[in-house]
This record gives structure tokens, C-alpha cells and sequence, in this order.
């Protein structure tokens, strides 16, 4: 009997922003995250008369069912099994959290299909299968600072924790200015992002960068980490910007964000912001100005919702 199996999403601090293949979910460079402790799913496996997917209680038809049982299928021809099945997941990310990640709901769905068939595979294996149903969630079998390297190929591409239970003092706001959907899904973003002329010379900075951010976190460099992790981001939508045809997941709120963000650190209190493939903006902070940053965001902006996390564990069994 296959048991729930819970992963925690994960914010990546060094971005994954391009594949060298989409089949396999090859990237074309490494990318460093954080596993959060407030966002993560829950996913229970079973035999079924027909393929079902419910999500938080609700059968799903369409295109997120689709993409479940073409990944489980893919799955089941790799391991030579078959049948049909029902996936019941339970998303736990607080609503406000404007935080809709695949990274847990990937590496959930991964480790429930191996513990449903009885499938005992190391830690970096599952990181595998999970990267191929979604790249982030490769990095979501891990708890702390996560790096996913590149590789050269399916084999060689996996993540492993860095650091599992990190003593650094960083907490992560994640601030819902604007809830509706995105416009362009990641797949397709960073496809087009990388028209860009400016991708080539990221790419090239990808080493360079992922060393400073495993210096800052051996140094427990709260400051280092801000700052790198604020300028890949901008990086990733500078790169966005001037994709041909360009495009940008920002909207005023999002720049309006990027403003206070500033604005607060100019006034001495420490933060930094990551974005994502969305309008949204996250918060590193340390834990004294969480407080602080959070009464400025709701004065300053209407209807936000902010939820703030830490680290995260890895992939766990419940039952
Ligand atoms: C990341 N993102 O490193 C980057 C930064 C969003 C921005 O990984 O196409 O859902 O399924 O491999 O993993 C989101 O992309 O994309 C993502 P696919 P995924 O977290």
C-alpha cells in the first residue's frame, strides 16, 4: 500500500531559466533554492478502475490532469508497469500565498508513484524522475539550500541538499499583490527568454554565481545571499525584457514592490526581493524586520496577502 508523501515547494535563490531538453527536462544551467516550510503538498497514490486526479478534494479534467497521467505514464513505461490510478493531492499553500508552485506538486507525485508501486530509489534518483515531470521539483526532494546541477544528461542531472537544516536567519515573504493567473506558463517563458541576446552572457555568469551564493551560505552571509539572489532575479527579467519578441511577467505593482523593497533598505532595514515567472514579488528579510516590511506592504498596497516561511524539510512519508 503506497503511503502520502509530502514535499515542500522551493523558491530558487540562483534561477533555472532554459532547457537544453524539454523532453528530459535538461537545463542549461545549475540552479541553487530554498525549500520552504510553510508551502507544501501532499499526494496519495492508488489503484483505480479509470486514471483520476483530485486536487484538494476536486476531480480535475482538462489540462493539469492531462499533464499528471502523461508524467505517471511516462513513469510507469520507464519502470515497465501499468494500470490505471488515482492521484489525490492536497495542495497546502495558504491561498493568500499567490505561490501556485510544481516544484512540490512534481516531486510529491514522484515519490508517491514509487512508494505506490513499491519502487525503493535513493534520494538523488527521485530528484531524477521529479525534474522530469518539472524542473524545479527536482530540487524539492531536499529540505535547506538545495543546488540542482546542470549535468550533462539525464543521469547527471539531479539536485542534493547543501545544507539540510540551515542556521542562517532568513525568512521569505512571499507578498500577493496580484492574484490572477499568469500570462505565459514557465515552460513557454523561458523557451522564448532564450532568443535573447543577453542569455548567452548569463549562461556565462552561471558558475560564477552559483560559487559566490555557496560562499555566502558556508559564511552564513545573510547580505551576500540578499544581494546575489536580487540580482540573478533581475537578470532572469532582464532577459525577459529583451527576448525577441520581449515580454515580462511584471505589472505596475510588481515595479511599485521592487520600489519599497529599495526604499526600505535605503532606510536601513535590510531586504531583498526575488520574482518568478509571475507578478509577484518574495521578501528575504531576516526575522527581527519581518514585522516591519509586512505593516509597509499592507499600508502601501491594497488587498495584499502576505505569508511569511523559513527552510523547509524534504521529501517525508505519512502514513
Ligand atoms: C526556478 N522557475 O528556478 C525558476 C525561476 C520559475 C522562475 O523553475 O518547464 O515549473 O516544468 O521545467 O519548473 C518554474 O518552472 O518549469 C521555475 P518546467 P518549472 O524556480
Amino acid at each position: 500500500m503506497g503511503k502520502t508523501v509530502r514535499a515542500h515547494a522551493n523558491i530558487a535563490l540562483i534561477k533555472y531559466w532554459g532547457k537544453k531538453d524539454e523532453r528530459l527536462r535538461l537545463p542549461l544551467m545549475s540552479s541553487l533554492s530554498m525549500t520552504l516550510d510553510r508551502f507544501y503538498t501532499d499526494t496519495k497514490i492508488t489503484e483505480s478502475d479509470l486514471n483520476h486526479f483530485y486536487l484538494n478534494g476536486i476531480e480535475q479534467i482538462g489540462q493539469s490532469s492531462q499533464r499528471v497521467f502523461t508524467y505517471l505514464k511516462f513513469l510507469q513505461d520507464k519502470f515497465g508497469v501499468s494500470g490505471n490510478l488515482a492521484v489525490r493531492s492536497t495542495n497546502h499553500v495558504p491561498t493568500a500565498a499567490g505561490l501556485a508552485s510544481s516544484s512540490s506538486a512534481f516531486a510529491a507525485l514522484a515519490g508517491a508513484f514509487c512508494s505506490h508501486y513499491g519502487f525503493e530509489i535513493e534520494p538523488k534518483e527521485l530528484s531524477r524522475l521529479a525534474r522530469m515531470g518539472s524542473g524545479s521539483a527536482c530540487r524539492s526532494v531536499f529540505g535547506g539550500f538545495v543546488l540542482w546541477q546542470k549535468g550533462e544528461d539525464d543521469t547527471t542531472s539531479y539536485a542534493y541538499a547543501l545544507n539540510e537544516k540551515p542556521e542562517m536567519d532568513l525568512q521569505l515573504l512571499a507578498i500577493e499583490l496580484n492574484p490572477k493567473p499568469k500570462k505565459l506558463s514557465s515552460t513557454e517563458g523561458m523557451k522564448q527568454a532564450t532568443s535573447s541576446p543577453f542569455f548567452k552572457p548569463w549562461l556565462q555568469r552561471n558558475q560564477t554565481e552559483l560559487d559566490q551564493m555557496i560562499t555566502a551560505i558556508q559564511n552564513n552571509d545573510f547580505t551576500a545571499l540578499g544581494q546575489l539572489a536580487e540580482l540573478n532575479a533581475n537578470e532572469m527579467h532582464a532577459i525577459n525584457l529583451t527576448a525577441q519578441p520581449g515580454f515580462t511577467y511584471f505589472e505596475p505593482q510588481t515595479i511599485a514592490a521592487i520600489n519599497l523593497v529599495r526604499h526600505l533598505r535605503e532606510t536601513g532595514i535590510e531586504c531583498y526581493y526575488t520574482i518568478d515567472a509571475g507578478p509577484n514579488v518574495k521578501v528575504i528579510t531576516r526575522l527581527k524586520n519581518v514585522k516591519e516590511i509586512t505593516n509597509q506592504f499592507v499600508s502601501q498596497f491594497d488587498n495584499v496577502k502576505i505569508v511569511n516561511a523559513s527552510f523547509g524539510p524534504g521529501l517525508s512519508y505519512l502514513d
